[in-house]
């Protein structure tokens, strides 16, 4: 029996013992988590499991305004510690909004990117202090935290040469190659701090056997 509460902001909170899973993905840029995400989602509705399919930054209407704050090129610099700060700020309202409401009612939630990302880019990538980072992780998630995270990992030269090929190139995208070797790195290291939470997927390869490798991870730790 589910017990409803209204936390002190007015959110519908369900207590459920049948809490959804919580997926995400995660990569630098170019390495087709958007690709992936797609053939992920289909697996999960084939299996007739409700999804809840979103990203970070954004995933709600506010959330989404403060992404395209993060990402628009804009002749001000925005400085390291206001990014990070516009990031979380983005994730309360997305896990207030969407990712805790969905999990207590028992669907399963797919985002696009989460907290990883920000250790990889605002921490390795900008050189904030981790310990920031974690402060910042408790206060936002308490101890929301995903139970899969696919970590797409190629070279970055193959990542943003595909990304290119897209067309124009949001702020982040414009940073040099050398930050991006910072992001890969702290990827690597959140992947090292939790190899049980992590699945590593060669994305170097091509399409197929890539999905291919997404598809074995699916099926042994999902299930499904
Ligand atoms: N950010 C942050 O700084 N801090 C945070 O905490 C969070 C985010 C949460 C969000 O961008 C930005 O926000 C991101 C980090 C920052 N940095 N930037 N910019 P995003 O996640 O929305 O976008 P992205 O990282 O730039 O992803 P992307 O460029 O859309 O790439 P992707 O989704 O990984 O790739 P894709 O679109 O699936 O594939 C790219 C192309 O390659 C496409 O044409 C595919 O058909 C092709 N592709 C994909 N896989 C293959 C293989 N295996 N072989 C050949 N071609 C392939």
């Amino acid at each position: 029996m589910a017990t409803r509460l209204i936390t002190q902001d007015g959110f519908m909170s369900v207590e459920n013992a049948k809490r959804g899973r919580f997926i995400t993905i995660e990569g630098t840029e170019g390495v087709g988590k958007s690709t992936n995400v797609a053939y992920v989602k289909a697996r999960i509705e084939a299996a007739g499991i409700e999804l809840v399919l979103t990203r970070e930054p954004g995933g709600t209407a506010l959330a989404e305004q403060i992404r395209s704050m993060i990402l628009e090129p804009r002749e001000e610099a925005i400085a390291v510690d206001t990014e990070l700060l516009l990031v979380f700020a983005a994730r309360a309202q997305h896990i207030k909004q969407v990712i805790k409401p969905a999990l207590e009612r028992g669907a399963w939630v797919l985002s696009d990117r989460f907290t990883d990302a920000t250790y990889a880019y605002q921490g390795f990538g900008r050189g904030i202090d981790t310990a920031r980072i974690e402060q910042l992780e408790s206060f936002v998630q308490g101890d929301l935290r995903p139970d899969l995270t696919l970590l797409l990992d190629a070279p970055v030269d193959i990542g943003l040469a595909r990304a290119s090929a897209r067309g124009a190139l949001d702020r982040i995208e414009q940073e040099k190659h050398c930050f991006f070797e910072k992001v890969r790195e702290g990827y690597h290291h959140q992947l090292a701090k939790e190899p049980q939470r992590f699945a590593l997927i060669n994305a170097e390869k091509s399409l197929q056997a890539v999905e291919q490798q997404v598809s074995d991870v699916v099926q042994s730790r999902l299930g499904i």
